[in-house]
């Protein structure tokens, strides 16, 4: 059983702040650009890192990924198999990376071998915001295969977010989704400041743009 004191929660972000502080100046002490990658379960996060960080490999770009997972090495493998190199971080049960389980995957990785880390953080659109990092960038990547509604059920991690992206733009017909709901519900959301970028990792469609935005 867990119990709960009144003030606990409040700590734990507090010091899951102070470890992302950390974690961002240890990343800059070394010059590398992290990016955070939020989103939906089978959103297609590791398919995009996977597409970003070929673009960047060829382009003479050191880029090392961390896989998290609540258990398995599934996506440390897809890292591996197509030549981005990894770190495997399993939360064991929790719904999110924290700052302290970052820390924990970079210290086995050369920060010196590397110019960008990207970070794949659990699937889930509710918990992951609450954790920074210490990561550059914070992204959320939901697809078209979620229906039409992730953005208005799900407004926290698209705020704490700085990019957000709608991937499977391939088969949104086919599942009967029409992106315009969803980019206009961001749009809504962020005051008409931002918009969503579209894309599909599978067609290799939209995937440049990110990289921009990225500064990348
Ligand atoms: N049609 C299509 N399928 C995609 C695209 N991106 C990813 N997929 C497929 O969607 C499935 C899930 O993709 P992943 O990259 O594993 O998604 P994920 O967000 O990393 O999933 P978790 O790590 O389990 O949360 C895989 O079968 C991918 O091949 C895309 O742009 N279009
Ligand atoms: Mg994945």
């Amino acid at each position: 059983m867990h119990i709960v004191q009144p003030g606990m929660e409040i700590d734990v972000l507090k010091e899951n702040s102070k470890i992302a502080n950390e974690n961002f100046r240890l990343m800059k002490s070394h010059g590398i650009k992290s990016v955070d990658f939020m989103g939906s379960i089978g959103a297609g996060k590791t398919a995009l890192i996977i597409k970003l960080a070929e673009k960047l490999r060829a382009k003479g770009v050191r880029v090392c990924a961390i896989a998290g997972d609540v258990t398995g090495a599934d996506d440390y493998g897809r890292f591996e198999k197509s030549g981005l190199d990894a770190v495997n971080c399993n939360t064991g049960h929790e719904c999110h990376l924290d700052a302290n389980l970052v820390r924990k995957s970079l210290s086995k990785i050369d920060l010196d071998a590397y110019d960008v880390i990207f970070i794949e953080n659990v699937g889930n659109l509710v918990c992951p915001a609450d954790f920074a990092l210490g990561t550059d960038y914070r992204v959320v990547v939901i697809s078209t295969t979620e229906g039409d509604d992730m953005v208005r059920k799900h407004h926290d991690i698209f705020l704490h977010s700085d990019i957000a992206i709608l991937n499977k733009m391939d088969i949104a017909d086919a599942v009967g989704v029409d992106p315009e709901v969803i980019i206009e519900d961001y749009r809504k959301l962020t005051g008409g400041l931002k918009e969503m970028y579209m894309c599909s990792a599978r067609k290799d469609e939209g995937v440049d743009e990110i990289l921009v935005a990225l500064g990348l």
